[in-house]
């Protein structure tokens, strides 16, 4: 890939900013008389010296949507991707089992609710990005559409899906935005543990009965090649990798981390007594890392396009979550309506408008309680 600055890419994309009015312009406008080339110039060094871009900073309207895209895509895997595994907790094996999986699900709900609040900060709104996972207007990982067969399948995710993930959100706790790049430190301190129950699990499935062992076996020949896709598709046809790295976004390519995960998982398959489903994996000298065999694309492009097999269960499954969930939305609305009175301190224009919103459902509320 070639190398581009923040400054190359940024002045590519700074017409569409300006001529769109959008939040980055605007929101610098309001605030200095600075033209927009200043603004600019102070954007591409932040990001040159590693610095954090923050919420009320100015910054190209197209790096403002780009981590809105990435981090609702982010949110929006967290959040469905409690229901492969949810579907095992009635069924874990003991109770042991059972707290574990409960909090780890329980987890990727926090992990979501971090993921939308740091999206927020851009300007949009939780309700706005749900409604677009609804809609199929924002996608979700890939590997969610992937059916949980066995309980060696938890124990699959754990170690393939969330090491991809910590292998993926690592460098994000670099990220150049502030609120993004801080939620990535908790989540990938959650993750690690996450990855590590799901390894002890299929050791302990490995190390068990022939069954067991078989099972854990069959598990990890089913999640392998999607574990690998979730880091996307391939550099040369990656659209948003090159302007994503240029920003700080991103800070490895896709296929340098998908590397970089094979080259983890191959030891910590051999220390479980399973194979990985690849014969073409072997040592290269010359890179200082394994090759590997070629990834079936097709089945990653059917699967973004909604062909998966459970693309069409997972979102129905979490629109009707949606649904039911109304009245819990509902309920906390009413209740901060009706703490809202209480506050007296001096208030910004944003959050007064918050407060005239709060008071407006809590007039709803008490038309039709
Ligand atoms: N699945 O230009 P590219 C978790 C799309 S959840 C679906 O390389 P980018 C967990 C991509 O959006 C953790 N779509 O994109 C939870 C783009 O489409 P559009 C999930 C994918 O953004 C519960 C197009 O393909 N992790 O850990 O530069 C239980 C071109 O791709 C995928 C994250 O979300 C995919 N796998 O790079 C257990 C990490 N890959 O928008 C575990 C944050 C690509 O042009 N995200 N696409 O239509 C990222 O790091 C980046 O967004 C990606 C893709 C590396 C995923």
């Amino acid at each position: 890939m070639a190398a581009v600055t923040a400054h190359q890419t940024t002045q590519k994309t700074l017409g569409t900013a300006n001529a769109a009015g959008g939040a980055g312009s605007t929101a610098a406008a309001g605030e200095t008389d600075a033209p927009a080339a200043d603004h600019l110039a102070a954007f591409d060094a932040a990001v040159a010296a590693d610095e954090r871009i923050e919420p009320r900073d100015w910054m190209p309207d197209a790096y403002r949507a780009t981590l809105i895209r990435q981090m609702a895509q982010h949110a929006h895997s967290e959040i469905i991707g409690m229901q492969p595994e949810a579907n095992w907790i009635t069924r874990a094996p003991s109770l042991r089992r059972k707290a574990i999986l409960m909090a780890k699900v329980q987890d990727e709900a926090g992990h979501g609710l971090y993921l939308y609040s740091a999206a927020e900060t851009l300007g949009t709104s939780r309700e706005e990005l749900l409604d677009k996972l609804h809609a199929g207007r924002q996608r979700y990982s890939s590997i969610f559409n992937y059916p949980t067969l066995t309980w060696a399948d938890v124990g699959a995710i754990g170690w393939l899906v969330d090491g991809a993930a910590i292998t993926n959100q690592v460098p994000l706790c670099r990220c150049s935005y502030g609120p993004y790049a801080r939620a990535m430190v908790r989540i990938c301190k959650e993750e690690s543990f996450h990855q590590r129950q799901g390894y002890e699990l299929l050791l302990a499935l490995s190390r068990g009965t022939e069954a067991q062992h078989a099972m854990a076996q069959d598990a990890v020949n089913r999640w392998w090649w999607p574990s690998l896709m979730m880091f996307g598709p391939p550099d040369d046809a990656s659209s948003h990798s090159e302007q994503s790295m240029a920003w700080k976004i991103k800070r490895h390519s896709n296929d340098e981390l998908r590397r970089r995960f094979v080259d983890i998982c191959v030891p910590q398959a051999e220390a479980l007594g399973l194979e990985l489903p690849d014969p073409d994996i072997r040592w290269n000298e010359e890179l200082g890392g394994h090759d590997f065999g070629a990834i079936d694309w097709s089945e990653f492009q059917e699967v973004l396009k909604g062909n998966g097999p459970c693309n069409d269960q997972r979102i129905s499954q979490r629109r009707r979550a949606h649904e039911e969930g109304a009245w819990v939305r509902d309920a906390a609305a009413a209740y901060a309506a009706k703490h809202a009175p209480a506050q007296t301190s001096p208030r910004t224009p944003a959050s007064a408008s918050a407060s005239a919103q709060t008071s407006a459902s809590a007039q709803h509320v008490e038309e039709t309680a």
